[in-house]
């Protein structure tokens, strides 16, 4: 864990009182903080359609669907949602979906998000006009922390030149209002700006289409926009979104040395369970420490074990296969000769079930519930290569393992 200073400048009053959400730099019960990481939390501030959803895909690479599901309710209007998840926390996202809607209040998320959320971004189609619902709240909470930075994206740029590709060269990057930029995007950014005068302190704009829209630059400004956030935010903020990919990707690599190391073992000790003069012996042997080792790497990854419908159904899994296999290897009539095909057998279905484990944990831990055909597939894959693995480790019984794993 990072030691830093609780993030942002919020007035020491605030941070006391300071209410949920707040749980990795939060204040236990008697007002004192537990520091954490720096959680970058950004207020999605716009009307419905205006591409809020779009940003926290861009920013984060999550997608679409599981973004949708991993909104929350925080107040009435405004939802959250924290990526990856709320216990390993690396961006947050606040989206008041209540905009636009009438009598919007935003009283309510001005206390709650007062200091929570670090840095508001105002979404706004680029040729929409009507902001009235948006305007009057966004000047009540502007005016309740005006040291909080508010970035403006005006988004679906290219509704102000349809049917065109972006320009090759992002002409963003040299100006703000660009002499090359089309004369109808450039009355429009003009008209925003003025509407929203002092409101914001900077305006991107942006286009983040979907592939299936068919721009060469699906996420045009994407860069610009993550670049106006680091530079707005506080230091430790603004590295943390720098960061975000290496962050997760630095998760992941530390669940999977982790989870390695139970699955080595467990393969070692099913071969060893496996590895007894009478093969149909060591069955539930092995598929006991099969089960065991599925709810040891659920802990690693802090999730719910793999439910057992999901494993039954995987192609390899239970006494069914194991014993299979035994049978096979008494059919030949020397049960010695069965030994090392057991081994084998146990060792590579308990590293392959181990490792599609671990993709269904790290699915489940950035909230993806992965299906049972998925499951199967993964783990039918993942035995295949442990038993490559196997088989190119250990001249002596490859034939016989190759065998026992079809
Ligand atoms: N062309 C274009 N489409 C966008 C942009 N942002 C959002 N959209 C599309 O507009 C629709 C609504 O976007 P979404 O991000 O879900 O808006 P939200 O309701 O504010 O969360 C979706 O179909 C998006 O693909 C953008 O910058 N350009
Ligand atoms: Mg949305």
């Amino acid at each position: 864990m990072m030691s830093i200073e609780p993030v942002d400048s919020a007035p020491s009053e605030v941070r006391k009182t300071s209410d949920a959400g707040m749980k990795e730099n939060q204040s236990d019960k008697r007002g004192v903080f537990i520091k954490g990481p720096p959680v970058p939390s950004l207020w999605l501030f716009g009307k419905a359609q205006s591409g809020k959803s779009s940003i926290v895909r861009f920013l984060t690479g999550a997608d679409q669907a599981i973004i949708g599901n991993g909104f929350r309710p925080e107040t009435k209007a405004t939802y959250r949602y924290t990526f990856p998840n709320e216990t390993h926390p690396v961006l947050r996202f606040f989206d008041t979906r209540g905009l636009g809607e009438e009598e919007y209040d935003p009283s309510e998320d001005i206390e709650v998000l007062q200091r929570q959320a670090n840095a508001i971004v105002v979404t706004v189609r680029i040729n929409d006009f009507a902001l009235g619902s948006l305007l009057g709240p966004l000047r009540q909470i502007r005016a309740a922390r005006r040291s909080r930075p508010v970035i403006l994206a005006l988004t679906c740029l290219h509704h102000t030149y349809p049917q065109k590709q972006h320009p090759e060269h992002d002409p963003f990057l040299e100006s703000e209002l660009p002499e090359s930029i089309p004369e109808e995007l450039r009355r429009c950014i003009q008209e925003q700006k003025r509407t929203f005068g002092d409101l914001i302190d900077r305006i991107v704009p942006i286009d983040l289409t979907r592939p299936e829209d068919g721009f060469l630059e699906p996420n045009f400004g994407g860069g610009r926009l993550k670049d106006a956030l680091i530079d707005a935010l506080p230091n430790v903020l603004g590295e943390a979104i720098k960061h975000t990919d290496e962050t997760v990707q630095q998760l992941r690599e530390d669940f999977e040395r982790r989870a390695h190391r139970c699955i080595h073992a467990y393969s070692a000790w099913a071969a060893g369970a496996a590895a007894v003069p009478l093969p149909w012996m060591d069955i539930p042997a092995v598929t006991g420490l099969q089960l065991r080792l599925m709810a040891k790497l659920a802990k690693v990854y802090d999730q719910s074990p793999v439910p057992a419908t999901l494993i039954s159904s995987a192609p390899i899994f239970g006494t069914r296969f194991l014993l299979r296999q035994g049978a096979k290897s008494l059919l030949k009539g020397v049960p010695f000769v069965g030994i090392p095909v057991n081994a084998a057998t146990a060792y590579v279905t308990t590293f392959g079930l181990g490792r599609a484990a671990m993709w269904y944990y790290w699915e489940r831990f950035l909230g993806r519930i992965p299906t049972s055909e998925e499951f199967s597939h993964i783990v039918k894959n993942q035995v295949e290569s442990a038993r490559t693995h196997w088989s190119r480790n250990s001249h002596s019984s490859s034939p016989s393992v190759r065998e026992s794993v079809e």
